[in-house]
C-alpha cells in the first residue's frame, strides 16, 4: 500500500550540473512547473552547464553556484526558499579518481552530505510538522555493498562492505543520513543504484569513454581481461525511479534501483561498439579492434547486481529500456550532440564557465 505521499513545494537539487542530476532536471523542470527547483552545484570538472541549456530559462528553475560543504550558504538557501525536498546528487563520483585523491571524496561526499543534513535539520521544524511535508532523498550507489562473486544480488539487507575510497565515502554518507533519521527524526530516504549510462555522461566512465575513443579512433582501455560484471541502468529509468521515490517512498526506507542487465565489461563493449559501427555505417568490428587490455584498477570490484524487487512491488516502478535499446539511444545522442561532446573533449565547457563563475 502506498502511504506517506509527499508533494514537493520547492526542491533543492544538489549536483544538478552533473550527469544524473542534469538528466533529472530535464525530467522534472518541465513536468512540475508549479514546483520551484533550485540547482546547487560547485561546477567541478564534472559539472557542465551546457547540459542544462534547454531548461536554464524555465521560470521554475534557478542555478546557484556553490559548495555543499559551505554550511553558511546552505542556511541562507533554506532561509530564503521554502525548501521541502532535497534530492542530493552532488558528489565526487569516479572510482579511479578516488584512488588518486581520496580526501577530496571524503570532503564532498562525507562532509558535504553532513552539512546538507545539518542545514535541513535546522530549517525543518520537525516536531511540529507533518512527516510527509519534508523529504531528504540521498542518491547513493550499490558500490557501498562491496563486491559480489559469480552469484547472488545486493538486497536491502546486504551488509555494507565498501572497497574503494569512493564507495567508502558514499557508505559513510549513507551512515550519516541514517544517523540523522534515528537521532533527529529527519525524514530521509536512501536510494542505492547500479551503474547508469545515457546522455550527458562525462567521458571518464566506461560507456561514454568507449564511444568517444571509438569516434576518435583511439584505443579503448579495458582493465585486466574485461571479466568484471556491472548491472546497467539507463539514466532515464533511474530518474523515473527517483521521481517515484520522492512522491511515494516511505521515510526511513532504502530502495535499491537496478535494471537487471548484468554484463561483463567485454560483453558490454562488444554490444556497444557494434552499435557504434552500425550507426556510423562502417564495417562491424572496426571499433572492437580498438579494445586494449590494460593493467587492472587496484581493488577492482568483481561484480555488482541489484535486487530491485522492493521498488518494483511496493512502488510500482520498472525499467523501460532494454540494454540494447538504451545503448543505441545513447550512441545516437552522442552522435547528434557533437557540440556538447566537442566542448567536453576540448575543455571549452570550462572556459565558458570560467568566464562567468570563479572556478579553476
Ligand atoms: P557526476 O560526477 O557526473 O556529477 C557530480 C556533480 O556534483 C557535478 O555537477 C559536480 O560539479 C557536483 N559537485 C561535486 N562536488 C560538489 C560540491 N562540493 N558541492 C556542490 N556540487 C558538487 O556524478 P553522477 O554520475 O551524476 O552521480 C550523481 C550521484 O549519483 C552521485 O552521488 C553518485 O555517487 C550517484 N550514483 C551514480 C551512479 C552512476 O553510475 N553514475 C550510480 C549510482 C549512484
Ligand atoms: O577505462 C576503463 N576501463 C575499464 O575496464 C574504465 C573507466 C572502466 N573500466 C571498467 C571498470 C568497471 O568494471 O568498467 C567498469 C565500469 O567502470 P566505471 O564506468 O568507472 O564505473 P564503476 O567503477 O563501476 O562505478 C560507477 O558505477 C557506480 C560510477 O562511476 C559510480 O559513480 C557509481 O556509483
Amino acid at each position: 500500500m502506498i502511504q506517506n505521499l509527499h508533494q514537493p513545494r520547492c526542491i533543492l537539487v544538489t549536483g544538478g550540473a552533473g550527469f544524473i542530476g542534469a538528466n533529472f532536471l530535464h525530467h522534472i523542470v518541465p513536468k512540475f512547473p508549479e514546483v520551484e527547483i533550485i540547482n546547487l552545484d560547485k561546477l567541478t570538472y564534472a559539472g557542465n552547464l551546457l547540459s542544462l541549456s534547454e531548461i536554464e530559462s524555465a521560470s521554475n528553475y534557478q542555478f546557484i553556484h556553490g559548495d555543499i560543504c559551505d554550511l553558511n550558504l546552505l542556511h541562507v538557501l533554506f532561509d530564503d526558499h521554502q525548501i521541502t525536498t532535497v534530492v542530493h546528487f552532488a558528489a565526487e563520483s569516479h572510482v579511479d579518481r578516488s584512488i588518486h585523491t581520496p580526501l577530496e571524496f571524503v570532503q564532498t561526499n562525507v562532509v558535504g552530505t553532513a552539512c546538507l543534513l545539518e542545514a535541513a535539520k535546522t530549517a525543518w521544524n520537525l516536531n511540529a510538522s507533518d512527516p510527509a511535508m519534508y523529504r531528504f532523498l540521498h542518491v547513493s550507489t550499490d558500490e557501498v555493498f562491496g563486491a559480489l562473486g559469480r552469484t547472488g544480488k545486493f538486497s536491502i539487507d546486504t551488509p555494507y562492505a565498501p572497497r574503494s575510497p569512493y564507495s567508502a565515502s558514499k557508505a559513510s554518507a549513507d551512515h550519516f543520513v541514517r544517523a540523522y533519521a534515528e537521532t533527529y527524526e529527519l525524514p530521509v530516504i536512501i536510494s542505492n543504484c547500479s551503474n547508469n549510462y545515457g546522455p550527458f555522461q562525462f567521458p571518464e566512465k566506461l560507456i561514454p569513454l568507449a564511444i568517444v575513443r571509438s569516434l576518435c579512433n583511439d584505443s579503448i582501455p579495458v582493465y585486466s581481461k574485461g571479466e568484471n560484471i556491472r548491472d546497467w541502468l539507463h539514466v532515464h529509468d533511474h530518474c523515473k525511479a527517483l521521481e517515484t521515490i520522492i512522491h511515494q517512498g516511505i521515510n526511513g526506507e532504502t530502495y535499491l534501483v537496478g535494471g537487471s542487465a548484468e554484463y561483463s565489461n567485454l560483453d558490454l563493449l562488444n554490444i556497444l561498439l557494434t552499435i557504434v559501427d552500425e550507426e556510423l555505417q562502417r564495417p562491424v568490428g572496426t571499433s572492437q579492434k580498438l579494445i586494449t587490455f590494460v593493467q587492472d584498477r587496484p581493488g577492482h570490484d568483481f561484480r555488482y547486481a541489484i535486487d530491485a524487487s522492493k521498488l518494483i512491488t511496493e512502488l510500482g516502478w520498472s525499467p523501460q529500456y532494454t540494454l540494447s535499446e538504451g545503448l543505441r539511444a545513447t550512441v545516437r545522442w552522442y552522435l547528434s550532440n557533437h557540440s556538447w561532446l566537442e566542448a567536453v573533449i576540448d575543455e571549452s565547457y570550462r572556459s565558458y564557465l570560467k568566464a562567468q563563475y570563479e572556478i579553476s
